[in-house]
């Protein structure tokens, strides 16, 4: 029997930062696993190299359900992201290990294709409303068919998910960025933006839109309200998602469908609004939601009440969580969309291989495993950088959910 032999936590900031974990079995055989977890990574680090690495040693590669319950239950205080995504990383490697043990892709593995490419949908932002008309055509003409808008609301300081450059990063300073937050001024902006791109785009076209956990529910409420006969492919975080309940008001009052879990951990977070259809599209991730293993148990769950996924992907996600969600959103009969912004060249040179996109659909690569392999060198010429994320304060310097 092969034994996981070494264990390596890889620290690099290829234009942002990442934590990766390496695990090589003492056949020789490597497999990778993301660890990132956007402004508090070195914590994430810490976790994999002071705790789990040592539990590692000298363990059956195969086994990975037993691991997962092994780091889970061992762990015994329960869930929580840095714990969530140090297992995850540790569950992906496996499988990258796998896969490549068994010749086959991962997705084979999780029961071969259910779909011939993965749906994702691309960011088109603007500093003002023609600007986003402009993304929007860009993008469109890229051969994306889905595209998510996002405009600066008009007074308020670095509105959430507006680029500058060519891939949007929030966390991009090394003390959080101070930025305003406005709820009445985006409740009367939001709708009339998005207006404006629905009638650019015609029909056939999917639009999104993230709130980013900016409402109360009874906003919320009436945001989805007043967007309806735009038809949205969904309205994202509408309200934040640590109160399950909240949703069921929301639900009340509007037939805009609903995406939410990015920040969430496990399928505890995600039961009641799975269970009670109080979303469409559930966004929980294989780097923070405890990896393969247990995305697929709430997927699983979430198949049973008609809710799809969505999972998160945004840049902070490394190119081996990408190429890990695409083997997962490949085999999986309710799958819904990908999000997918892209990494910068000096991310995809760090981390090479993984999916390929073609008029707006993500396909798995066929290598064995994830497809997804680490420049250790290259790597190293990029050391780990302080960057947080931003917070929102209100008009009256108030904290707001960012
Ligand atoms: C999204 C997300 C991101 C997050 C980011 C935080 O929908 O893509 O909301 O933009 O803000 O991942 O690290
Ligand atoms: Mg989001």
């Amino acid at each position: 029997m092969a034994t996981i032999e070494r264990v390596d936590i890889l620290v690099t900031s290829p234009g942002r930062n990442f934590v990766t974990l390496r695990i090589t079995t003492s056949d020789g055989v490597t497999g990778l696993g993301d660890a990132t977890l956007n402004g508090r990574e070195l914590a994430v680090a810490a976790y994999l190299r002071d705790h789990l690495a040592p539990l590692l040693a000298g363990r059956d590669p195969a086994r990975i359900e037993d691991t997962w319950q092994y780091l889970y239950r061992g762990a015994y205080w329960r869930r929580g992201p840095v714990t969530m995504t140090a297992i995850a990383a540790v569950d992906v490697a496996l499988w990258d290990i796998k896969g490549k043990v068994a010749g086959l892709p991962v997705y084979q593995l999780l029961g071969g294709r259910s779909r011939d490419g993965v749906l994702v949908y691309c960011h088109a932002s603007g500093a003002d409303v023609p600007a986003l008309l402009d993304d929007v055509d860009a993008y469109r003409e890229k051969g994306f068919r889905a595209i998510r808008a996002q405009a600066a609301v008009p007074g308020l300081s670095g509105s959430y998910g507006v680029r500058k450059g060519t891939i949007y990063e929030p966390a991009a300073t090394a003390l959080p960025d101070e930025q305003g937050w406005d709820t009445e001024a985006y409740l009367d902006f939001a709708p009339r933006y998005l207006a404006a791109v629905r009638e650019r785009l015609g029909s056939g076209i999917h639009l999104l839109h993230d709130v980013h956990h900016r409402l109360t529910p009874i906003e919320a409420a009436r945001f989805g309200k007043s967007v309806e006969e735009l038809r949205l492919f969904w309205m994202e975080d509408p309200t934040p998602a640590e109160n399950q309940d909240a949703f069921r008001l929301i639900r009340q009052h509007t037939t805009t469908p609903i995406a939410t879990g990015e920040v969430l951990n496990s399928i505890w977070d995600v039961r009641q609004l799975i269970t009670e259809q109080l979303i469409d599209y559930v966004r929980t991730t294989v780097v923070h939601a405890g990896g393969i293993t247990h995305l697929r148990r709430i997927f699983d769950l979430a198949a049973l009440y008609q809710v799809r996924t969505g999972s998160h992907g945004a840049t902070d996600l490394s190119p081996v969580s990408t190429a890990a969600a695409v083997h997962v959103d490949i085999a999986v009969s309710n799958f819904g969309i990908q999000e997918h912004m892209g990494h910068t060249e000096e991310t995809l040179n760090v981390f090479r291989g993984g999916p390929r996109l073609e008029n707006g659909m993500l396909h798995p690569s066929e290598e064995p495993g994830l497809g997804v392999e680490y420049d250790d060198e290259l790597a190293a010429r990029y050391p780990y950088e302080p960057r947080y994320l931003p917070v929102a304060r209100r008009l009256d310097g108030s904290l707001h959910d960012w």
